[in-house]
């Protein structure tokens, strides 16, 4: 907390020097915390020039993704407006789910610089190595029924997917019902977790994970061969900040596009950009595999699937492989 007071008063003056009695005195603090809050920021990368006479004063800050870095660069109205940071967490859905439990807001945000056990679907797990890629959730408390919720996947999908098109340039193609691709390989996925009555959601907590500066080496061998980075993709290491305050924006727009206008723009924007719809797809949900074609998804966000003889499967959650077409 003072750490961050310090900064935000370097900040307001970025040309000038500030000396440290005139922190002290705004702070109230003594100069000695003062001179250790500079020696902890100088620790988190924060290069500060220190002069007996001048003061301090604030020359670079590192791609760290604390609220006081994250608040002077964010565009939004009102997502991220509350950012609670983390150097690391076992899994940044739970401690939002904490939160929202004991009362936080919609559009709180949680970011953690790695995850000790970062959650995929199903009990899987995510690979989340320090400072490298985005771990974070939002918590969201849609005025929507919970047979609706998985719509808050495809929404995210689509806000996730237009992110990193706006930030790259890239094309990026979104698998149903969580995964984002770039060249076929996963560059971000998706978690939601609700906590809900039969007919009223309590709230939605949206989790994120996008790779971002990790090299294809950094991944084990098993997800070398399904995942890549931003980085990997764009051939250069890309500023984290800069591409949250966009995702951050587009999840905003997404979000209240579905809840003033439904889920008819929703599906639209996600069928635009999944191009399932005739593909020849294996599902694998609950043990069952299932293979046929993609026929679209309904509008709760549930898979449609022809398999052989033309029955019509409903899929509500599972995973899916593009098979080669015949
Ligand atoms: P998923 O179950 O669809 O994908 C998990 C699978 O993806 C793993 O079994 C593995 O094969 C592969 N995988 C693991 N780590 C990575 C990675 N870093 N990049 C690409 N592929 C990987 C996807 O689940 C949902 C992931 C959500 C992660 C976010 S991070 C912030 C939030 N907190 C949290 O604990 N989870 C979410």
């Amino acid at each position: 907390m003072m750490d961050e007071k310090i900064l935000q008063l370097l900040r307001e003056s970025p040309s000038d020097f500030l000396s440290g009695e005139e922190i002290s005195r705004r702070l109230k603090v003594s100069r000695t915390a003062i001179w250790k809050g500079m020696n902890r920021l100088r620790t988190q990368g924060y290069e500060i020039e220190a002069s007996t006479r001048s003061g301090y004063r604030l020359i670079r800050s590192p791609d760290l993704l604390t609220p006081s870095e994250i608040k002077p660069i964010l565009k939004t109205k009102w997502m991220g407006k509350t950012v609670h940071h983390f150097h690391s967490l076992d899994s940044t859905n739970s401690k939002a789910y904490q939160l929202a439990l004991n009362g936080a807001k919609e559009g709180e945000v949680v970011i953690a610089e790695s995850q000790e056990k970062g959650r995929g679907r199903m009990g899987r797990q995510w690979f989340s190595p320090p400072f490298l890629n985005l771990y974070l959730s939002i918590i969201l408390r849609p005025k929507i029924s919970p047979h609706q919720a998985s719509l808050i996947t495809l929404m995210a999908a689509i806000a996730a997917a237009d992110a990193i098109q706006k930030f790259s340039g890239l094309l990026p193609l979104i698998k149903w019902p969580n995964d984002i691709l770039l060249r076929d390989r996963k560059v971000a996925g998706l978690l939601n977790e609700i906590h809900s009555e039969m007919d009223r959601i309590h709230f939605v907590i949206l989790g994120i994970g996008v790779n971002r500066n990790l090299d294809e080496k950094m991944f084990s061998k098993e997800i070398r061969a399904v995942a890549t980075s931003l980085k990997t993709e764009m051939g250069q290491a890309i500023s984290r900040k800069a591409f949250l305050r966009i995702l951050l924006q587009e999840l905003e727009k997404w979000y209240t596009i579905f809840m003033k206008e439904g889920s008819a723009i929703i599906l639209k924007a996600w069928r635009d950009r999944a191009h399932i719809k005739g593909r020849r797809v294996k599902v694998t949900s609950f043990g069952e595999k299932l293979i046929g074609i993609a026929v679209d998804v309904d509008s709760d966000g549930a898979l449609i699937l022809e398999t052989a003889g033309g029955k019509r499967k409903r899929v509500v959650a599972g995973d899916v492989e593009y098979r080669s077409q015949r």
